[in-house]
């Protein structure tokens, strides 16, 4: 039953397993707002989420078929699994959001995996903020492990994926220049690379440079990221590629990173809803008379802007 519900009343349907209950939950979050507020609120104190894995990469590049493939390989270690696809909202890609459900439904019917595609539709700001609350949703729902399909290609679809504990970086042979992956910020972001399509020629020449690139781009005292070659329509190298995303967690453990991961990627997140909020509070301010001064000359741009940061100061209401 998914009658109209207090956010309260979500949650806690939601923490004792009603599926319809999680997914009108997280659709409160993605909607925003103060009932998206109230359950983030409620949601924060819950079960933390163990290991997020951010799976990303050109469309096209397999990451729906590996995810799926992944998700079938995981299932024998882990009792429950949170999948959060995050869609490109251009027009183009309306098929492949289609086909990205057909695909992930080879799980729908599988109780303890819990898929949800969440649209970057308009506001991006909102996507960002609305993602980390949608994993410690799953995460307080009985998903602690989720994985996150982003398309690596937007500022905040990279950063997205960097928000993740481990991140597979999904590229296919004859993608050629592996310079465009660091002019794209990815060789940062890679803590596992799967090449893709492995069963096309160039996979081997597209691994070799990968190598190479780290040679010549990592630090010797930073994890390597194993570069693991897959066919994801065939699950071959999936094995190896949980085993590579199941190392770097330890690896993560092992050297105290996770701890200091996680704080950063929430100071990182304060930092976005800190920016979001004031933009928004610019956004509503009354800037005529700041604007008339600028227009006469009275004052240069720095000026009017100081003026107009003046209206935020300790009187100013909230956003
Ligand atoms: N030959 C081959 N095709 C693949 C492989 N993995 C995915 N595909 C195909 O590539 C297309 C795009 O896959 P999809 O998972 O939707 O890519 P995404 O946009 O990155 O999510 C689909 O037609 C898949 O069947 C692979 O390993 N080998
Ligand atoms: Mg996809």
């Amino acid at each position: 039953m998914v009658a109209a519900r207090d956010p309260e009343e979500l949650v806690v349907a939601a923490k004792e397993g009603d599926r319809a209950a999680l997914a009108r939950l997280l659709s409160t979050i993605e909607r925003g707002g103060e009932p998206g507020r109230a359950v983030a609120r409620l949601i924060w104190a819950g079960r933390q989420p163990e290991h997020v894995i951010g799976i990303t990469g050109a469309p096209g590049a397999g990451k729906s078929t590996l995810t799926g493939a992944l998700i079938a390989r995981m299932r024998s270690d882990l009792p429950a699994i949170g999948v959060l696809a995050i869609d490109p909202s251009s027009p183009f890609s309306g098929g492949a959001i289609l086909g990205d459900r057909i695909r992930l439904q080879d799980h729908a019917l599988d109780r303890r995996v819990f898929v949800r595609s969440m649209a970057t539709r308009g506001h991006l700001g909102g996507l960002a903020s609305a993602a980390p609350d949608a994993i410690r949703a799953l995460a307080a729902c009985g998903y602690p492990t989720v994985l996150v399909e982003t398309v690596g290609v937007g500022q905040i679809e990279v950063e997205i994926a960097g928000a993740a504990d481990t991140t597979v970086v999904v590229v296919n042979p004859g993608w050629g220049d592996a310079v465009q992956a660091a002019k794209a910020g990815l060789l940062e972001i890679a803590d596992v690379f799967a090449v893709n399509k492995a069963d096309r020629p160039g996979a081997a020449k597209a691994k070799r440079e990968l190598e190479a690139m780290l040679d010549m781009h990592l630090r010797p005292s930073r994890w390597r990221p194993p570069v693991v070659p897959t066919v994801a329509t065939t699950a071959h190298g999936v094995d190896e590629l949980w085993g590579s995303i199941r190392d770097h967690r330890r690896h993560l453990e092992d050297t105290d990173q996770l701890a200091g991961r996680r704080d950063k990627r929430l100071m990182d997140e304060l930092e976005s809803v800190l920016l979001s909020k004031l933009a928004d509070r610019i956004g509503g301010m009354d800037k005529a008379a700041a604007q008339a001064a600028l227009r006469s000359r009275q004052v240069d741009p720095y000026e009017a802007a100081e003026q107009l940061i003046e209206q935020l100061g300790p009187g100013a209401q909230g956003a």
